[in-house]
């Protein structure tokens, strides 16, 4: 019997559905997902089994263009996850077509490192009609040429079982890398943060989701067999320390429930969870605010 496998980039635009892409293909949700972009901040790996193939998706920080010290380390974290693929999927969304931003990303596929398959996912085709799908993928084939395009709808599963077939007939012959039962190889600590990091981006406004971050500062197993898990929300002003918090702390409230419900069925038992809101005016500045991210400070210089 011979195995396949190897890593499956997805990259593309804020927004283009790479978490929900990678979500579907892993069949659980091991990246957090919102209608806002911007939400993934580092690479997060889901994995996936075709067959005799082991497919390590790498889920991307959507590509744009940065401003700050942490857009560039994302953006940056995005090319090295295409860089490092054996495959590279590029999603475009149906509705929006090719955006300047677009434009940009395809500029960049020359750039990368030969030998790679890059194929082109045409996603949310539930928002369109068959002939933009047509000529949208015939503009981005003249644009760029790509070794295979597929339609697809990641959030209703249209159109993902041949892409899913195509990547593991194209994934390199070896030995699976992760155990056959393991779904993701973020640490649980920063995947609990991802998630309250998700519960206050669906809740908050604006700017504040951009300028918050959440690290989980412990994690303590307790003998009935629950955990005892504290994070650190850090915002830049005490303005946003009031809004996180809410009347009566009504707004912190609600979110650490949401929160823990998600972790305490990811998790298949009981969580007491536990926030506190810090103001840390410089934490995008700071160094240790990004190996927490699992990003590299150097790529934000
Ligand atoms: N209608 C429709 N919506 C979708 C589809 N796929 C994803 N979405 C929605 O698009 C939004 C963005 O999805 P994400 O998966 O977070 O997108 P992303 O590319 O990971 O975004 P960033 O992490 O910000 O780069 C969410 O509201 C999804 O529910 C789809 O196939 N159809
Ligand atoms: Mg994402």
């Amino acid at each position: 019997m011979t195995t396949k496998c190897g890593f499956v980039a997805l990259i593309g635009e804020p927004n283009a559905g790479k978490s929900t892409l990678t979500n579907h293909m892993v069949g659980a949700k091991v990246s957090i997902v919102t209608h806002k972009v911007q939400t993934t901040r580092a690479r997060i790996r889901g994995v996936a089994l075709e067959g005799e193939a082991q497919l390590v998706f790498v889920d991307t920080p959507g590509l744009f263009r940065p401003r700050r010290r942490l857009d560039r380390a994302m953006v940056a974290a995005a090319w090295g996850g295409a860089a490092d693929a054996d495959i590279i999927v590029l999603l475009v969304e149906a509705h929006r077509g090719i955006t300047p931003g677009v434009e940009t990303i395809l500029d960049g596929l020359a750039d990368l490192p030969k030998g790679r398959k890059i194929a082109l996912a045409i996603n949310k085709i539930d928002k369109v009609e068959a002939p933009v799908l047509l000529k949208l993928t015939q503009d981005l084939n003249e644009r760029y040429a790509f070794a295979e395009t597929f339609m697809i709808s990641a959030e209703k599963g249209h159109g993902t079982n041949a892409l899913r077939h195509w990547l593991a007939e194209n994934l390199p012959e070896g030995p699976w890398l992760y155990p056959e039962d393991q779904i993701a190889d973020l640490p649980m600590r920063m995947l609990a943060a991802e998630i309250t990091r998700e519960k206050l981006t669906l809740r908050l406004h604006q700017e504040l989701p951009y300028q918050l971050t959440v690290e989980t500062e412990s994690w303590d197993e307790r003998k009935d067999g629950s955990a005892r898990i504290e994070q650190i929300i850090y915002v830049m002003r005490d303005g946003h320390k009031g809004i996180v918090l809410g009347k009566k702390g009504e707004t912190i409230k609600a979110i650490s429930k949401l929160a823990r419900e998600e972790l305490e069925e990811f998790l298949g038992r009981r969580i007491h969870l536990f926030l506190q809101v810090k103001v840390r005016p410089n934490w995008l500045e700071e160094k240790e605010r990004y190996s927490e991210m699992g990003l590299d400070f150097k790529d934000g210089n």
